[in-house]
């Protein structure tokens, strides 16, 4: 009987641990972004200024979606072609709109 409690904590104590140890893992993984990209780039929005969610993480917006095929391959470097783009389709290159403090992956946001 006592050999029978004690497995039975044994396995509740395990299942705890379980259930933190994915609790913690899905914990980290939506926090865990890339923050040093927002200081290769002229300007940052925070994580918002490549992804669409402000916290970061999942979907690209159209700039986030340029920087990811020009400057990730590049080295993490904003490069001179991802500045003459005009990645939201906006009128103005990415250039223009991070020298104006506009957001160069949201449309509704231009100088
Ligand atoms: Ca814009």
């Amino acid at each position: 009987m006592q050999a029978s409690i004690s497995r039975k904590r044994v396995l509740r104590y395990l299942m705890a641990l379980f259930i933190c140890a994915v609790f913690s893992l899905a914990t980290i993984s939506a926090v865990s972004g890339k923050p040093f990209r927002t200081g290769n780039i002229p300007r940052s929005f925070g994580c918002g200024t490549c992804h669409v969610d402000p916290r970061g993480g999942g979907k690209r917006n159209a700039f986030g979606q340029d920087y990811e095929r020009i400057a990730i391959p590049a080295g993490e470097e904003y490069t001179k072609g991802l500045g003459a783009l005009d990645s939201d389709g906006d009128g103005f290159t990415n250039d223009e709109e991070f020298a104006a403090g506009t957001h160069p992956g949201n449309p509704n946001w231009k100088p």
